[in-house]
């Protein structure tokens, strides 16, 4: 029976084009849901956008235009720049979608239900780019750390979630279960939230209607509309299904989701709190990665030094910058990102290596062997060597995507390329050319390509997930074009011997032509 796999990316913002933050972490998703659907998984995985609150209501007046208006113009262009992308997840959410305002409404009224939310007057500093009140942590100087702007003095009557009720359970559940929040650094972070806990407490969950009507009314109280961020991690739930299909639970079950480090409050803390006050199970794993960093700062629409990805693609192609967001950056750490850097990286991995590997193996298939794969017939110690080789690096590279480390699965591949180009260098199949069919030297060759062309094979089932098109572009130089869809990760990349003999390559064009580095 095949298992399930459920991935989430945030919920972005309806006031920001997508940008490289946004794009890494759908890339990401997009990489584990073919990584698992190559392992034969049920794989699902949700993304959306976030569209109430006051940061939307901000950005439509700014513009003149009336929040609905403006969110869904957002909320279309991220879904056509996923769509341009090939990065269209399972289901995509918009919190305004009826189905998901219903799902918050229903769930507000349990948790009522059940004495989890109470009245309360609340004094505080409040950062509206954050969408919550401030503590002494957030702030640098007076300013919120994130937007670096002044919160504003807010007194109010809210409805407070009694979060507070359970940071004990919350620790305890972090302590028995040491990989539910990674990298390590984030769930250390999140114990010292919790064991600090003066900058924490209950949660207001309400904003009069009076202040901000742009929002989900509180079923309990039609003058209140439910405070952003409550109403936007429910869209897991809707995006999985929640609460009627029969897939939901076995969705919910393995819930995985990606973040970056500054969400990490409202995941950690307010989520799991919520699940269980709804009476649903904790999610599986929470992943925090880093940020993207342009000369040093975060990329942001406040700052407005965004990457926008269909730019990059415009430039460089979108595979070639994939390929430098998954294998830059050490997921969890901040990176660096720089155009200079990806033509680099792009023109020594992929360009030099494994690009030059495809085309002078099967350009040396095409001279030597008019355009056939011929048998393997010896099996030397360096031949024995490139099989072990592929055995090594589908488990390395199995691990690595285990441990959620992208840039490290990628690295193993690229090993292993240079590994195969090393192997031809030492092999020289190209002196055999002129050797009789059936001579030692033509055997010898023969064997060599036969085996960079099952290693190219395996490389190109590992690669699928992350570079689907180049991936593709292997196979089909290989003359396998159904090779991704009929393959099994790992048991097919583990299985030496899957390129009959016989079969016609195609050198056809350069798999991944050098790009210019942009003019000063
Ligand atoms: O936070 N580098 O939405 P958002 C890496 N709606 N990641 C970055 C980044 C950068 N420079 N800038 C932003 C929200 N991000 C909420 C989420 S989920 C229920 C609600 C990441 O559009 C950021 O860390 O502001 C977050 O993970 C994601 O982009 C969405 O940010």
């Amino acid at each position: 029976m095949s298992r399930a796999f459920f991935v989430t990316t945030p919920i972005y913002y309806a006031n920001a084009e997508p940008h490289i933050g946004h794009t890494y972490t759908s890339v990401v998703a997009d990489m584990l849901v073919r990584w698992h659907r190559q392992r034969g998984d049920d794989a699902w995985s949700v993304s959306g956008t976030d569209e109430h609150g006051e940061k939307m209501v901000e950005a439509a007046e700014k513009r003149g235009v009336d929040p609905a208006a403006f969110t869904e113009k957002i909320s279309q262009l991220h879904q056509h720049t996923w769509a341009e992308l090939d990065l269209v997840p399972s289901a995509f959410v918009r919190t305004t979608d009826p189905r998901h305002v219903r799902n918050v409404q229903e769930i507000l009224q349990r948790v009522w239900d059940a004495g989890w939310i109470e009245l309360r007057e609340y004094e505080g500093l409040y950062c509206v780019g954050c969408e919550r009140f401030l503590t002494e942590r957030d702030m640098v100087d007076g300013l919120c750390r994130d937007h670096e702007r002044a919160p504003e003095t807010r007194r109010e009557t809210n409805y407070f979630f009694l979060m507070s009720r359970e940071f004990g359970w919350l620790r305890d559940h972090i302590q028995a279960n040491p990989e539910w929040i990674a990298p390590e650094r984030y769930r250390n972070e999140v114990l010292g939230m919790l064991r600090d806990a003066s900058g924490l407490g209950d949660l207001s969950i309400s904003r009069p209607k009076s202040r901000l009507a742009w929002g989900v009314e509180l079923p309990f109280d039609r003058d209140h509309v439910c405070y952003v961020w409550f109403d936007a991690l429910i869209s897991y739930l809707t995006g999985a299904g929640y609460p009627d299909d029969p897939k939901f639970p076995e969705r919910w079950s393995a819930a995985e989701h990606l973040i970056g480090k500054d969400i990490l409050k409202p995941h950690a803390i307010f989520w799991p709190i919520m699940l269980k006050a709804m009476g649903l199970a904790p999610y599986r794993r929470l992943h925090v990665h880093g940020y993207w960093n342009v000369d040093d700062r975060k990329v942001s629409k406040s700052l407005g030094n965004m990457i926008s990805p269909l730019a990059m693609r415009e430039r460089y192609g979108f595979e070639p910058f994939r390929y430098f967001l998954l294998r830059e950056m050490s997921f969890g750490l901040d990176s660096s990102f720089g155009e200079d850097a990806l033509v680099e990286r792009v023109n020594a991995d992929l360009a030099n290596n494994l690009g030059n590997l495809v085309s002078r193996a099967l350009n040396l298939v095409e001279k030597g062997f008019d355009g056939v794969v011929p048998p393997a017939t010896t099996a030397f110690d360096a031949d024995r060597h490139v099989m072990q080789r592929a055995i090594d690096t589908v488990q390395r590279v199995d691990a690595a995507v285990g441990a959620l480390q992208p840039s490290q699965a990628l690295a193993a591949i690229l090993d292993y390329a240079s590994d195969l180009n090393r192997y031809i260098d030492e092999r020289a199949p190209w002196k055999a050319g002129k050797s009789e069919p059936g001579s030692e030297a033509k055997e010898l060759a023969g064997t060599t390509l036969h085996n960079a062309c099952e290693g190219l094979r395996v490389i190109a089932l590992l690669l699928a997930p992350f570079l689907p098109e180049a991936a593709r572009g292997i196979a089909t130089r290989l003359g396998l074009d159904d090779l991704i869809g009929r393959s099994r990760l790992p048991n097919d990349a583990m299985a030496w011997g899957q390129v009959p003999a016989g079969t016609r390559v195609a050198k056809g064009a350069a798999l991944f032509p050098r790009l210019e580095k942009p003019a000063e």
